[in-house]
């Protein structure tokens, strides 16, 4: 009934639903598009609709607004925000930048507009490697994720990369010692992270990738047994692609309580009120806009 509502609403409204890897799976089963942060940007960005309901949280659906400023983008709950984003203090950001004014400042795509605008360039956990690599300047600041970070620091050296002390709280909590636990039961378990997880979590996997990279990657090989280590809402679409074989989530902590919070009563609202409309300020966009060009020029 409510699906059937939303189709309806979608049309009458000349709308596209997109939804994050991490949505709960009913969202992601309604919706157009699913995929990480800048691809569906880019979708958005490509559709001939008015309007976007982006299921996400906030920093996607402003990067969504920022690339596609003509569209009408609604997040469906309002507060659906991201901790890792609110780790960087704009203030702080600003004296840094005084303190390194020699370096190349490398942003996630987990950030908010303001501090895409105060940055050189964007990187999603899929291309900062190749990005980073693919800067001139040796002295790179990169935030605000330390362990995608330390992650890029182990791969390109040659840099001399400052780190922003940022976390997931969400990858934080999956644990070294419960995957080794779960190896132990099932010996042929093949580990794949991401890279906002911690080290030790990271030294102990097989592969290590942005969501699409782990679903590529575990749709493209052929082992039975996978373990997934980042939020879990990429099970659904694993197990969609992949019936024969088997995922298991590290333990029953890998859940954003920010990705989960739409439901989808709240696509239904968006679509019928027209809410929650993001806005960017002008100025604040075209400086975020011309970082996210530049990893689009880089990421070639
Ligand atoms: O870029 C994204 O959407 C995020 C936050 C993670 C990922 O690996 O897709």
């Amino acid at each position: 009934m409510m699906i059937e509502e939303i189709k309806k609403l979608k049309e009458e409204k000349d709308a596209l639903i997109l939804a994050h890897n991490y949505q709960r799976p009913e969202v992601i089963d309604i919706a157009d598009f699913v995929g990480d942060s800048f691809y569906l940007s880019q979708v958005a960005k490509g559709s001939d609709k008015s309007t976007i309901v982006f299921c996400g949280v906030d920093f996607m659906a402003e990067s969504a607004k920022i690339l596609s400023p003509e569209k009408k983008i609604l997040l469906p709950v309002k507060d659906a925000g991201c901790p890792l984003a609110e780790m960087v203090d704009i203030d702080e950001l600003k004296k840094f930048k005084e303190k390194h004014s020699d370096a190349t400042f490398v942003c996630y795509i987990n950030t908010s507009a303001e501090v895409k605008a105060l940055c050189d360039v964007v990187v999603t956990s899929s291309n900062a490697v190749k990005i980073i690599k693919r800067i001139e300047n040796k002295k790179i600041v990169f935030l605000p994720d330390k362990n995608l970070g330390e992650f890029v620091k182990e791969r390109v050296p040659e840099k001399n990369i400052i780190l922003w002390t940022g976390f997931c709280p969400t990858h934080r909590k999956i644990s070294k010692e419960y995957i080794l636990s779960l190896k132990e039961e099932i010996k042929d378990l093949v580990v794949l992270t991401h890279p906002e997880c911690e080290r030790d979590v990271r030294e102990i996997s097989d592969f290590i990738g942005s969501t699409k990279e782990i679903i590529d990657y575990a749709t493209k090989t052929n082992y039975k047994n996978y373990l997934i280590a980042t939020e879990e809402g990429v099970i659904h679409t694993l197990k969609k692609l992949n019936p024969n074989k088997n995922f298991y989530i590290p333990g029953l902590t890998a859940t954003c309580p920010n990705m989960k919070k739409t439901r989808l009563i709240d696509v239904y609202e968006s679509l019928l009120y027209s809410r929650y409309e993001i806005h960017v300020d002008e100025e604040i966009a075209k400086g975020a806009k011309r970082a996210l060009e530049n990893m689009l020029m880089l990421a070639r």
